[in-house]
């Protein structure tokens, strides 16, 4: 067995039965530019503090799998260009030769199954891309094997919607939309199409975790939080964005691992930033949500 390396304050809270949230770490090496990505992604354990849970951003340094990041070790994440992207297939390799690797929500989500933790907040998962290229996010599939709760902004609208929330059912992923009836598209509020069924609060999301677990299922719950009306882009304005981001990675043959920070990085510059503020915004809120949930979690597994 790979040996994680947790830290302390961590380790003991899974022992009290505490909360804990995990956080990703491609976001802070591939998501979002510098220094944006260190910003946030210390707003975004700041703010699970706040609301009562302990953070845990996951990340492989020097080949060991670590939950739990020091300062330096966030800073590196955030500064240096030569971070593996690690999704499942990664894992294996950025171990054996001692990398430093980004842990993409498939790979976080086993680490984090593994170390114990329910409940992890992210931006926007991946899922199924358009256009003919079969370019599937394995995040589809491994939401399929991990008991997590995992709270975010729905996925990408640089991905094939439908398509995605078609594997998710076939996976047996309950889609939950929190606050509301509609899949949230990342930085804009409402895809249009419906999901699973609709929670108004962190108790109701725990409530269906806690079912899942009776039934024995190891399907991850996805929470689908919209993104703060303020920082919300119109759904044209994105859709135009994309298109044009779309057409400029075809055209220059952009494939696999890379095409998910490009088309984040053209469709922010595309529409003047705003995609950036939208992308902290949503970061922020999921990780609040995620801390509630896995509080509300701790509680009725208390209570029995
Ligand atoms: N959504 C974002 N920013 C990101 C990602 C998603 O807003 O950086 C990352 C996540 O880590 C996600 C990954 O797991 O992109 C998906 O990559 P791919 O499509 O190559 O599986
Ligand atoms: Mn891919």
């Amino acid at each position: 067995m790979t040996t994680l390396r947790l830290q302390d304050e961590i380790r003991d809270a899974l022992a009290d039965g505490h909360p804990v949230v995990a956080l990703e770490s491609t976001v802070i090496a591939h998501g979002l530019p510098h220094p944006a990505n260190l910003e946030t992604a210390t707003a975004m354990e700041q703010e699970i503090r706040r609301h009562g849970a302990v953070p845990a951003t996951i990340a492989v340094m020097n080949g060991v799998p670590c939950i739990g990041l020091s300062a330096s070790e966030m800073e590196r994440l955030a500064l240096e260009d030569n971070i593996r992207k690690c999704s499942r297939r990664d894992l294996p390799i950025a171990c054996a030769r001692g990398e430093t690797g980004a842990t993409t929500v498939a790979a976080t989500m086993i680490l984090a199954d593994m170390a114990g933790i329910r409940i992890f907040a992210t931006g926007g998962i991946g899922g199924v891309h358009r256009g003919p290229a079969m370019d599937i996010s394995s995040d589809l599939h491994e939401l399929a094997s991990h008991p997590l709760g995992v709270v975010c902004a729905g996925a990408k609208a640089i991905l094939d919607l439908p398509a995605t929330l078609e594997v998710l059912e076939t996976f047996g992923v309950p889609v939950i939309g929190y606050g509301t009836d509609t899949f949230p598209a990342f930085f804009t509020r409402s895809s249009g199409l419906p999901v699973d069924t609709v929670c108004r609060t962190p108790d109701e999301a725990a409530a269906i975790m806690i079912s899942r677990d009776r039934l024995g299922f190891r399907q991850a719950v996805l929470i689908t939080v919209p993104l703060p009306d303020d920082v919300a882009i119109d759904r044209e304005t994105a859709g135009r964005a994309i298109e044009q981001a779309l057409k400029e990675a075809d055209e220059r043959g952009v494939k696999g691992k890379d095409i998910t920070p490009f088309l984040l990085g053209r469709v922010d510059e595309l529409t003047g930033h705003a995609s950036l503020k939208a992308n902290i915004s949503l970061l922020l809120q999921n990780a609040r949500v995620a801390a509630l949930t896995a509080s509300a979690l701790a509680r009725a597994s208390r209570g029995g």
